[in-house]
């Protein structure tokens, strides 16, 4: 299925290289199929033929309920300069089983999880710099899945099913942020009402947004938010919204 590729020299070199990466390739009800490369996962002529892979999207708060935007890089081989939530990535074949964890089961939306937790905690260092030690498995709360296509421009793209993790930062000092220049481009902390003005600007062309992190303000964002305090109560694990 999947097609010849374009090769990556006009691209930055560390963002080709980690084109190299090894996304889980699954079927529409989230069921694992085998591995394909995250270059060949986000190549719109792979992506028209039905590709779908694994993804997670991490919604950071801090203490004051404020959530932590980030900016991508211009490095980004996708959606680059955008705005979007704390942190997005794929679970990967690269750990043993750490990120594949449920890939044998049978309840892939419950198993999974476990691996999609630990590669949101290795992202969350690798593009912002949070220590894993601030950031422990437990404390992120899956809320639901989204599958959804979004091209990004006429040869890349994304075909997803998106696990939705929110983190809530305790105690009472910030998350330790150290960025990745290579990965992101700015972060800040918005209010609900700030993050309504991103979006007023961005309808205004005075700035980009990643087309997921709009379907899930969209749709459930700011529904969440109000109840940061009690999420147990909005959590859908079972189904998978198609956006
Ligand atoms: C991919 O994010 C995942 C989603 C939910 C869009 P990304 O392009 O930031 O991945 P990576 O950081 O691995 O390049
Ligand atoms: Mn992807």
């Amino acid at each position: 299925m999947v097609v010849a590729t374009p090769n990556l020299t006009n691209y930055d070199e560390e963002q080709a290289r980690l084109m190299e990466e090894k996304c889980i390739l699954i079927d529409e009800n989230d069921r694992p199929l085998g591995f394909e490369s995250k270059k060949n996962c986000h190549l719109m002529t792979n992506i028209n033929q039905g590709l779908l892979h694994r993804a997670f999207s991490v919604f950071l708060f801090d203490q004051a309920g404020r959530l932590l935007l980030q900016q991508r890089s211009d490095e980004k081989i996708t959606f680059p300069d955008c705005f979007t939530n704390t942190c997005c990535s794929h679970p990967l074949n690269l750990h043993g089983e750490c990120e594949t964890a449920g890939l044998k089961e049978k309840t892939p939306a419950t198993s999974a999880e476990l691996g999609v937790r630990r590669a949101a905690q290795r992202k969350l260092e690798h593009e912002l710099g949070i220590p894993r030690s601030e950031l422990p498995l437990e404390q992120f709360q899956y809320l639901t899945r989204i599958h959804y296509l979004a091209g990004s421009d006429s040869v890349w793209g994304e075909h997803e099913i998106d696990y939705i993790l929110f983190f809530r930062a305790k105690g009472p000092e910030p998350v330790t942020l150290h960025v990745n220049p290579n990965e992101v481009k700015s972060v800040r902390y918005v209010t609900p009402a700030e993050l309504k003005q991103l979006f007023a600007d961005a309808a205004q062309d005075k700035v980009l947004v990643t087309p997921w992190f709009r379907l899930i303000c969209e749709k459930f964002l700011f529904q969440w938010w109000e109840k940061l305090d009690n999420l147990e109560s909005q959590y859908d694990t079972e189904t998978i919204h198609r956006m």
